[in-house]
């Protein structure tokens, strides 16, 4: 292993510690809103206010959030990894970017950040944003969220399923399996390729895994960066 190629995929359960509700948890964040009020496009063009309201709430909430263990673990890892190392998420907030990884995908967008309907281009956005937010760029454009919304198609895709081609060792953290394409990545990397879930709890997809071990993403994270640093 001492030099093979990773790529790392994360999901809510990583910053679950830090203190940010997951999705499908009992207390998750689908039980307050239905998915399809918030997390589509249809909803967007429906009821922009709602839309900006849950996603202005979210990139509030994570000023008094911080990375935990587990986010640093991973960006020790990458620090020190001889070999390739691609740490995808699916998480939009930053405590992965906070932490210090770098060589990092946010394959469904990110809280800080907007789009302009008008010129397309990514903003830094850290405020709030609503009906009356003006593209920097254009200086017309209406702004939305740069969240990848069900039936969008996820940023990176094509750099994500590169590496995972060519990897040697699949590690999906925190992820319950639900969403594609990523809940199919296990299924893209070469046969060769090790695999292994770190989970509270089996993912849906957990039987396409070689290897699984449960337990809190502070505690797996740590020693699975441990072990793979020693072997
Ligand atoms: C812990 C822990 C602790 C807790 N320690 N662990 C039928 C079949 C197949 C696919 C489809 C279908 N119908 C439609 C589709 C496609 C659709 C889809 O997958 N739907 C399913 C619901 C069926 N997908 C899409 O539409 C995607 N686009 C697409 O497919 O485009 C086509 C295309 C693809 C590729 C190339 C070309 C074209 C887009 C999906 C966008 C998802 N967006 C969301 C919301 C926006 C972001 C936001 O608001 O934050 O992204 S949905 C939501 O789920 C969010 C998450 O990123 C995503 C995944 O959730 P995650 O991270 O797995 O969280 P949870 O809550 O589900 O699980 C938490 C896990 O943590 C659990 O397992 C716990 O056990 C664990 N855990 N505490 C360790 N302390």
């Amino acid at each position: 292993m001492a030099s093979a190629r990773l790529v790392i995929l994360t999901g809510a359960g990583i910053s679950a510690e830090s203190g940010l509700r997951t999705f499908r948890a009992a207390d998750g964040l689908w039980e307050e809103h239905r998915v399809e009020d918030v997390a589509t496009p249809e909803a967007f063009r429906r009821d922009p206010e709602l839309v900006y309201r849950f996603y202005n709430e979210r990139r509030r909430s994570l000023a008094s959030v911080e990375p935990n263990a587990a986010h640093r673990a991973l960006a020790q890892l990458e620090a020190t990894w001889p070999g390739e190392l691609l740490l995808v998420t699916q998480n939009v907030d930053d405590l992965h970017d906070r932490a210090g990884s770098r060589n990092l995908l946010h394959m469904h967008g990110e809280l800080k950040k907007g789009r302009c309907l008008g010129c397309e281009a990514i903003l830094v956005w850290e405020t709030d944003m609503d009906r009356a937010s003006r593209c920097p760029v254009c200086a017309q454009g209406r702004v939305r969220p740069h969240i990848v919304w069900f039936h969008e198609v996820p940023l990176d895709m094509d750099r994500i399923y590169d590496a995972l081609e060519r990897c040697d060792l699949f590690v999906a953290i925190g992820t319950s399996g639900h969403v594609y394409p990523a809940a199919g990545f296990v299924q893209a990397v070469p046969p060769r390729a090790r695999t292994l879930e770190l989970n509270l709890e089996p993912s849906l997809v957990a039987s396409a895994f070689q290897e699984i071990r449960q337990g809190p993403a502070t505690e797996l994270v740590p020693a699975f960066v441990r072990d793979l640093l020693e072997t």
